[in-house]
């Protein structure tokens, strides 16, 4: 009889779940759980009185960060205290369909006042990142509109560490609502103005955006959060998660620069410096910042009404005092061509075409999405990809939107944004720009269903998906 610390070290001599027989998994699943995520309504006070009602895990904004290890089976336990079914994905994670939390792969729900466990084996190691993937749709308090998100991090057998410390910031949006005007004056509007504008543009429907009033960084509102306090000297590694529901971001420290040492978890071929972090939805950065510049500084969004909104964290070095100061830094265009080695990709065995319009508006007026000019339905069959076989998928984007691109159960590498050479940047989701095109090469090496879509949760809503079978 196999004891948990046999099979703990057992499985970390493996290299995967494949290779566990499944008396071991079961074994373990009757284990106590190594996770336990709850599902519940909490209440996130973002500044002194200022309280938002949300669905979170674990009664935390974010969820307290998980920790796992590389390989090492974990037991995890989720329970849903609210009157809907839930879906917990683990982003960025090769996991089974199963148990990756998306209905479209036929993913096992956590049951509406009920409770789902299973054995999740971590990996790839890196920054990843647990959170809600329920269909929000018009119910702008579900899937990534709510507090259901926190960051997994999965350690790595060898870990280099050249940092002195480590700290993990969640950005987020709160109270959203509909607008059909993508300004910010907007967010300084009654309801009533806004409705009255919203009637107004009926005839235009397809211009439907989401909008913000108030915004978050580890659940404080700039200002109302403890500092991050620093020493002149110390390196610091900040992990960064996008964690919003629909914007892209774009975060400095001024006076201090990043060196970028991963994107979405995985270390890029070359790292390099740079003063603004750029964010799409979901995508996460590791970046070490040497801290040089004593003072108090905003660490915080580059739109003046977003960080008035909260979008900060103040920074905080030993024996300064005084107002956090914030300085508009020096434009500089983020691209992912800066992190590349440079390399020609290898001869792909075949080129998957995507092609992504905005359609005509659907139900209720909000527009549509459509991927070669299919709107996705779940009676479509999914497209069946062989495994171990490179894939390039070649994006082209007729919309005047930005687009946060997600493969589940996956890491593929940018080969080409727009003109740029990207090749060898390993990702999970990526960002096409307006307008723009991009090429990824994706090897497949998990079987079952793979969803592919926009992370920005009203496409995602709005049939901007595709299906793959990996066989
Ligand atoms: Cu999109």
């Amino acid at each position: 009889m196999l004891t948990r610390r046999d099979l703990l070290s057992l499985t970390v001599k493996a290299s995967g779940a494949a290779f566990l027989a499944s008396s071991h998994l079961a074994a373990l699943e009757d284990a106590e759980p190594d996770v336990k995520l709850h599902i519940g309504l909490a209440k996130v006070e973002i500044a002194p009185g200022k309280v938002i009602d949300t669905t979170a895990y674990n009664a935390a904004v974010p969820a307290p960060i998980l920790r796992l290890r590389e390989g090492v089976p974990a037991h995890v336990e989720i329970t849903n205290d609210t009157d809907v079914d839930e879906y917990v994905h683990w982003h960025g994670m090769l996991v089974p369909a199963t148990i990756d939390g998306a209905m479209e792969e036929k993913s096992k729900p956590v049951p509406a006042h009920g409770k789902l466990s299973y054995v999740l084996v971590p990996q790839p190691a890196g920054s990843r990142y647990v959170h809600s993937h329920a269909m929000a749709g018009h119910d702008l308090t579900r899937g990534t509109y709510s507090g259901q998100f926190g960051f997994v991090h999965v350690a790595a057998r060898h870990d280099p560490g050249n940092y002195d410390r480590e700290i993990f910031l969640a950005t987020h949006e709160w109270e959203p609502y509909v607008t059909n005007d993508e300004s910010d004056e907007e967010a300084f509007e009654t309801p009533e103005q806004q409705q009255r504008e919203r009637e107004a543009s009926r005839l235009e429907p397809d211009h439907y955006e989401i909008a913000y009033r108030s915004a978050s960084i580890n659940g404080r509102a700039l200002g109302h959060g403890e500092p991050i306090r620093v020493k002149e000297g110390d390196h610091v590694l900040f992990h960064v998660l996008n964690a919003s529901a629909t914007e892209n971001i774009r975060l400095s420290l001024p006076g201090h620069s990043f060196r970028v040492i991963a994107l979405d978890g995985n270390p890029v071929p070359k790292q390099a410096t740079v003063n603004i972090l750029e964010l799409g939805v979901s995508e996460r950065i590791d970046a070490i910042v040497e801290m040089r510049n004593p003072g108090v500084w905003i660490f915080g969004s580059n739109d003046d009404v977003n960080r008035d909104q909260g979008m900060g964290v103040v920074i905080e070095y030993a024996d300064k005092t005084g107002a956090p100061a914030w300085r508009d830094p020096v434009e500089q265009d983020w691209n992912y061509g800066l992190f590349s080695g440079g390399a020609q990709p290898p001869k792909e065995y075949a080129r998957v075409p995507m092609v992504i319009d905005r359609t005509m508006p659907g139900l209720k007026g909000f527009e549509q999405w459509a991927i070669n000019g299919r709107t996705f339905s779940e009676e479509d069959p999914p497209t069946v990809l062989e495994r171990d076989k490179r894939y390039r998928f070649a994006f082209r984007n007729n919309s005047d939107d930005w687009h946060p691109l997600h493969f589940h159960r996956s890491r593929f590498e940018l080969v080409r944004i727009n003109d740029q050479i990207a090749t060898g940047i390993g990702k999970d989701t990526f960002v096409i720009t307006p307008f723009g095109t991009a090429e990824i090469d994706w090897i497949p090496t998990e079987t079952g269903l793979v969803l592919f879509h926009c992370h920005q949760q009203l496409h995602m809503d709005s049939g901007f998906k595709r299906l793959f079978q990996v066989v």
